[in-house]
């Protein structure tokens, strides 16, 4: 795995979170996206190296609104970019990691991505994210 490509922060309006994240790193929104498939709303920002993705649920079945109820907002998950996301999940698979999908999906910001699930994972939701070759 390489570095960490952003920290997922799970919050209950993208629009208020924003305008806070903006004010704390002295910086802007670049993107919003909907990803439809996840029953998410996203918003990046860039903080020096470090990538920030704001989450909120669009929909009562999305994994974020059922954390949100859970834990409150705070961060929701680490994602870390990989070169070869097939390769790297088989690795872990093996070594016995659980894999929350079975084959690399699309994901926000034209990534290929697959979570890990948090209970074999020390607690933690860990993202695997590759650039996606079939879009620009
Ligand atoms: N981080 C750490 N722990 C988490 C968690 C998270 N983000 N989400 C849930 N958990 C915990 C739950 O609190 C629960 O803990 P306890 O058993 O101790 O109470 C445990 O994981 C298992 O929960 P579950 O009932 O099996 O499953 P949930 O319905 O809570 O779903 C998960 C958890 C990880 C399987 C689900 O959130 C998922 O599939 N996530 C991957 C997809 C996703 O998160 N999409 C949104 C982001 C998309 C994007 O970044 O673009």
């Amino acid at each position: 795995m390489n570095k960490i490509e952003h920290i997922g922060i799970a919050v209950k309006d993208i629009k208020t979170a924003g305008s806070l994240y903006e004010k704390l790193l002295n910086t802007s929104v670049y993107k919003v996206e909907e990803v439809a498939s996840e029953f998410v709303k996203t918003a990046f920002l860039q903080a020096g190296p470090n990538k920030i993705e704001l989450l909120e649920a669009s929909s009562l079945d999305s994994a974020v609104s059922k954390f949100i109820e859970k834990k409150g907002e705070g961060i929701h998950h680490i994602a870390f970019e990989v070169d070869d996301i097939e390769a790297e999940m088989a690795r872990l698979k093996a070594e016995g990691f659980i894999l929350l999908n079975d084959k690399p999906k699309p994901g926000a910001d034209n990534k290929l991505v697959c979570f890990v699930h948090p209970k074999s994972a020390g607690g933690v939701l860990v993202e695997l994210c590759q650039e996606n070759p079939l879009t620009p």
